[in-house]
């Protein structure tokens, strides 16, 4: 439209420039024809001064309606007729003198009120001498009209002419082009989640041939998928195969007759949020028992309750809380459970986060019980609960799974209602020991809650052994060692370790070279990468983690300057004082170990404080040359997995906190105590001097054992061990 209007503007610029020129030409012409004519009968009364008989030649041709006025001067400028219209001034416009001067007929145009006026000189003669001037004025704005109405009619034709080329445009884009393109784009979009069996459909003509590849692709889509389920289903029965997504949802429907899956927690897998201009952005929280439950959910679809915590929650559910997630590609129902600040400040940060994850954990972090954050505890668990109850109640015999500590007296509130339901607890954080948890004022009812679940799953056997322990000392009831059971009031509760892992099948990915654009715009420039990945939280160990790594670059100056350990630090439940100030001592200790080993532009450590998302944290697992998982306890850690399920080259090391669930199967980790800074710094040495054989053999190793017991076998494991519960 653009290049339509400037064609048309340049095209209107000459056609008025050249209608300009010929009617200025033909003004001209006229003007000196009518002048050299009337020169002939005035010259003679000019030269005999009878000035009467000049005025009434004058009168009568300046009632002509083209010419404005007439004057005939004397050789001196003096007036001898002139008509009323002539401009006052004009005899002494140098024009005249000029003219009579180099005798020299010339014309000019002039602005004047009523448009432009032409006028025109012509010196008059007796015998070759010049005697005066004739001075004809003419109307000229007739000009201006012409050249205003060509601009004008070419405007008004551009403008109609835009208006129908852009609702022509408008109409092609809308009807024949986006919205074949929106259809063709809808049917792969079925095609890729399985639901249709058709080929892309209602394309135009011109998409035919797109169409038809697309067609070719959902077919061989829906090949691989079947053959995939049909792989899945032989390897149901071959235990040592590893789990899939696909074997996994093929195991649910095979064992449970696809069965709903009621998934409970207290963190949302996405999070919604006001963006700018009344946009609404979704993250993923940091955290493991999101990682973890997702892979499942995506397998086997279901619904999961959790609260609703971003500022936009609440704007893209439907009438029933619920949306539809992941958002790229629907395939589980997110159902938002509202609370109040006050529910979300005494149960989450409050009992959770500052009495029940001090408890468990051996952070040596005081727990702080208040009983106004235990009303609160029980309070949200009550409606978590309630929320659930609705859900489930047309479904028979559901499988519920809740997790974590969050959530501890939801299982016995659900079967108390529903006895039918199958419950199972997840608990993803250590379980004390008996002495450690008797000083919770509330130990008993927590315990109550827990044994409400038929099920109750921990990482590892120890915690199991320390859970039994603690019923046995705090809750009348009858203790199964041999079958791992605690049975109160005719209720049987079993108690079973599943160690937690990340969604790797140990498929060989051809991938491409990791992009390496982050570490440039961090400005890592160094031949070695350490990478530690953590939300920002006192039991993951960061301060010890630094103290290791000074003390490496004390012991061994030679790496200055060759190795840069990253640190990812997701900011992590901030509105607890303890987590603000040990992210403060994080960010102090970085900044003192760069002041006093960093050198020129070289940093030691990179502090990342902020939430990278999956896409920013794969590229940095697969080009660090070493991982530091340095918690001072810790259930598992799915950062330790994470790192070896991303080194398809099967090389780089991991370095492993003893006091972690994932140390007890990851064989081929270095393990450290992570309170001793030698111990650290000897096991980054080791690392980075370790040879390509012994790292191929250790991450083989490693890699086997998480391929072996991946997400989609933990949460098998876990919903077949629950429906096999009476
Ligand atoms: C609890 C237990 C148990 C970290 N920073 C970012 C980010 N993460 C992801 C990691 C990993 C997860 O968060 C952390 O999982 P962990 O297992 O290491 O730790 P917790 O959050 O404490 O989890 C733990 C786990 O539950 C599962 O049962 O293993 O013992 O404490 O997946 O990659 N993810 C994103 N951005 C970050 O900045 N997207």
């Amino acid at each position: 439209m653009l290049a339509i209007a400037l064609i048309i503007v340049s095209f209107t610029f000459f056609q008025a420039s050249r209608e300009e020129l010929g009617l200025s030409a033909d003004l001209q012409y006229r003007t000196r024809v009518l002048t050299d004519s009337l020169k002939v009968s005035v010259s003679p009364s000019v030269l005999s001064h009878s000035t009467s008989t000049v005025q009434s030649i004058v009168d009568r041709i300046a009632n002509n309606d083209r010419v404005i006025g007439l004057g005939v001067y004397n050789s001196d400028g003096t007036p001898i007729a002139v008509s009323n219209q002539l401009p006052d001034d004009i005899s002494t416009n140098p024009i005249v003198t000029t003219a009579m001067d180099t005798d020299t007929p010339s014309g000019i145009f002039i602005p004047a009120q009523e448009g432009r006026v032409y006028i025109f000189v012509n010196p008059l003669h007796s015998d070759n001498r010049v005697i005066g001037a004739l001075v004809v004025a003419q109307n000229a704005a007739y000009i201006d009209t012409t050249i205003w109405n060509i601009w004008q009619d070419n405007l008004v034709r551009l403008f109609l002419q835009l208006i129908v080329i852009g609702a022509a445009l408008f109409a092609l884009v809308r009807w024949v082009i986006f919205k074949p393109l929106s259809i063709l784009t809808e049917s792969v979009r079925a095609a890729r989640r399985g639901e249709t069996d058709t080929a892309p459909t209602g394309s135009h003509s011109f998409l035919m041939p797109l169409s038809s590849e697309i067609s070719k692709i959902s077919t061989n889509l829906k090949q691989a998928r079947f053959a995939a389920r049909e792989e899945a289903r032989m390897r149901l029965e071959k235990l040592d195969s590893p789990w899939t997504a696909e074997r996994l949802k093929e195991f649910m429907s095979a064992y449970f007759k696809n069965r709903p899956i009621f998934v409970v927690s207290y963190r949302e897998p996405y999070v919604h949020s006001k963006g700018k201009n009344n946009t609404v952005t979704v993250s993923v929280p940091a955290g493991g028992v999101i990682t973890a439950l997702e892979s499942v959910m995506e397998a086997c679809g279901g619904t999961w309750i959790a609260y609703g915590s971003g500022n936009a929650d609440k704007k893209v559910v439907d009438g029933d809380d619920k949306i539809m997630v992941p958002p790229e590609e629907p395939k589980y129902t997110l159902k938002r459970v509202w609370l109040t600040e006050k529910e979300v400040a005494g149960h989450y940060s409050g009992f959770s986060n500052e009495a029940l994850w001090p408890l468990c954990h051996m952070a040596h972090v005081r727990p702080l019980f208040r009983a106004e954050d235990w009303r609160e505890y029980r309070k949200v668990n009550g409606l978590f609960a309630k929320t659930l109850l609705n859900e489930i109640r047309h479904v028979e015999r559901p499988l519920v799974l809740i997790q974590d500590y969050q959530l501890a007296l939801v299982p016995a509130m659900i079967k108390k209602s529903r006895p039918d339901a199958q419950v199972a607890i997840f608990w993803h954080i250590p379980w004390p020991s008996a002495a450690q948890f008797s000083i919770c004022p509330w130990r008993k009812d927590i315990l109550e809650g827990l044994l409400g679940a038929d099920l109750v799953g921990f990482h590892t056997q120890q915690y199991c052994n320390d859970f039994m322990e603690t019923v046995g000392n705090e809750i009348e009831s009858r203790i199964d060692f041999d079958h791992f059971s605690v049975t109160r009031a005719d209720h049987e509760t079993h108690v079973k370790p599943f160690p937690i892992s990340v969604a790797f099948s140990g498929a060989a990915a051809s991938r491409p070279e990791p992009d390496r654009s982050a570490l440039e715009a961090l400005g890592i420039r160094t031949d070695f990468i350490g990478l530690g990945v953590e939300r920002l939280d006192y039991t993951k160990g960061i301060l010890e983690r630094f103290k290791g790594l000074e003390f490496f670059f004390l012991q061994h100056p030679e790496y200055r300057e060759r190795f840069t350990f990253l640190q990812i630090a997701s900011p992590s439940r901030e509105s607890i004082a303890k987590y603000r100030e040990y992210g403060e001592q994080v960010r102090a200790e970085a900044e003192r170990i760069n002041k006093e080993i960093g050198m020129r532009d070289w940093k030691p450590i990179v502090l990342e404080n902020r939430n990278y998302s999956r896409e920013e944290l794969d590229p940095l697992f697969r080009i660090a040359n070493l991982c530091l998982v340095t918690p001072v306890h810790d259930g598992m850690n799915l950062v330790a997995k994470e790192y070896v399920a991303a080194r398809d080259e099967e090389d780089g090391a991991l370095i492993l906190s003893q006091f972690t669930g994932a140390s007890r199967g990851l064989k081929g980790a270095i393990l450290i105590n992570p309170y001793s800074a030698e111990n650290t710094a000897e096991a980054i040495h080791k690392a980075l001097t370790m040879t390509p054989a012994d790292q191929h053999r250790r991450m083989k190793s490693m890699r086997n054992s998480v391929r072996d017991y991946n997400v989609y076998r933990w949460s098998a494991e876990l919903i077949k061990t629950l429906a096999q519960q009476d």
